[in-house]
């Protein structure tokens, strides 16, 4: 038998700040039968970008028995991971999303979702559990929203009204039926349009997060090329992005985690952006263990710290940014070309346009056509 309070108490022991339980409909019905449509609808739409394991694991999401035969109840956990801002070092700077300023938050959450999985199989021994952060195919702010944690708000976060936005869920299911919080958390964003209006793209709108234009998903989840016409509006950020949470009125006086816990860094929070891109890809990556960075991989890291560079005017990076037109990677080769003739090079034009890629040449050619000089 698992009595909630004890699970609460348990999660607070390892570290979970919120706890509540949501009734699970085992087909998708009920309360869950409008998230459903609105996940179907958003991968019609195509606001998945270039996220197919979203799209992939969709028929799972959408059906938690699936992921969990004979499951009853969703146990929503929070825990806050936003410490005070370490402070800006000089020089050439990028900006990080909060989350990534110190420790993984998977290994952290993980950690802590393993012990109250042995909590919860020491009150039920039989019971079938099932626990995710992040990676699993559950909509975790539905299950959050449901189990009264918070409200999602139109920038499709989970609000809390003491927390705020900046938090990490986890949902743990199991198969037997909890006494769950009578009704979802009340809508409490009003007539405040703070997100939508401050996007630096328009990602938001009525029907949710269109990722085709998030930055978060440019820089964190997107290999490859990013569209040229996105690369200025991503502005400082090199992985992520926070500007819908910080315009956010609930994270004014929000609770702040604690830095004992997450080890933020100053240069996780403002990497070198010279450092970053004088780095071989593979390097990078390997220095980036424990940190949630590594998800851009070293060459998308290095990319985007390309754009910024270039967004910032960062003349006297010049030369660093011409010898990654020597890179392997054609994808750094162009982004290099790009930020390399944005930032007035005299000599990129003509290496890029020789490149043995036809994405470098491209850029070559289109900026070349944008400012008028010969690009070679
Ligand atoms: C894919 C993904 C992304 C994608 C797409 C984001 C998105 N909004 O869908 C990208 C890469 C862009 C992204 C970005 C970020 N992400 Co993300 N992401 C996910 C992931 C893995 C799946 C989300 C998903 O299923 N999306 C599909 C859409 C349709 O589902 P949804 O947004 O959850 O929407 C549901 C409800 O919100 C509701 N709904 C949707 N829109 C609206 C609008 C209104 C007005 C209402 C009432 C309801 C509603 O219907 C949907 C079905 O239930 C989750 C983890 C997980 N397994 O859930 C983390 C998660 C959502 N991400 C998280 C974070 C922290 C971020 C970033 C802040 C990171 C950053 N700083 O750069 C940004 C925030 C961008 C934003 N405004 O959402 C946290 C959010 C915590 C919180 N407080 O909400 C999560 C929960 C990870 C975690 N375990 O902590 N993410
Ligand atoms: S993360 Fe940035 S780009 Fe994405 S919706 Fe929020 S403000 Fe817009
Ligand atoms: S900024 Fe305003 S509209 Fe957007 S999520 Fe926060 S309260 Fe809601």
């Amino acid at each position: 038998m698992i009595d909630v309070d004890q699970v609460r108490a348990a999660a607070e022991r390892v570290g979970f700040e919120l706890v509540g339980v949501a009734p699970v409909e085992p087909v998708g019905g009920g309360w869950f039968a409008p998230h459903a449509e609105r996940l179907k609808a958003w991968i019609a739409a195509g606001h998945h970008a270039g996220m197919d394991w979203l799209a992939e694991r969709a028929a799972e999401r959408v059906a938690p028995s699936l992921v969990l035969p004979g499951v009853r109840s969703a146990i929503a956990l929070w825990m806050p991971h936003r410490c005070p801002a370490p402070d800006r070092p000089p020089g050439a700077r990028g900006r990080v999303a909060a989350y990534a300023w110190g420790r993984d938050y998977h290994n952290v959450v993980r950690k802590a979702l393993r012990k109250l999985r042995r909590a919860l199989h020491g009150l039920d021994p039989e019971a079938g559990v099932y626990a995710t952060v992040d990676t699993g195919p559950v909509l975790e702010r539905a299950f959050a929203e449901r189990a009264s944690l918070g409200w999602i708000g139109k920038s499709t976060m989970l609000i809390h009204p003491r927390f705020g936005t900046f938090g990490s869920l986890a949902v743990i299911f199991v198969d037997r039926a909890l006494p769950h919080a009578p009704e979802a958390h009340p809508f409490r964003c009003g007539t405040c349009t703070a997100c939508l209006d401050r996007c630096p793209t328009g990602a938001l709108s009525a029907a949710g997060l269109d990722a085709r234009k998030c930055i978060s998903y440019w820089t964190i989840e997107h290999r490859g090329l990013i569209p040229r016409a996105m690369r200025p509006l991503i502005g400082e950020w090199v992985f992520g992005c926070d500007v819908c949470q910080d315009v956010c009125p609930w994270n004014r006086d929000a609770r702040r985690a604690d830095p004992a816990v997450w080890r933020p860094q100053a240069e996780r929070a403002w990497p070198d952006l010279v450092a970053w891109i004088s780095t071989p890809s593979e390097a990078l990556r390997l220095s980036l263990e424990g940190s949630p960075l590594k998800r851009a991989l070293g060459e998308g890291l290095r990319r985007n710290a390309l754009i910024v560079l270039a967004n910032g005017g960062h003349r006297a990076a010049l030369p660093a940014i011409e010898a990654v037109l020597d890179d392997p990677d054609p994808v750094l080769r162009a982004t290099a070309a790009w930020a390399a003739l944005r930032l007035g090079s005299e000599t990129a034009g003509a290496r890029a346009a020789a490149d043995p890629d036809p994405m470098v040449r491209d850029e070559a050619r289109a900026e070349g056509v944008a400012h008028g000089s010969a690009a070679g």
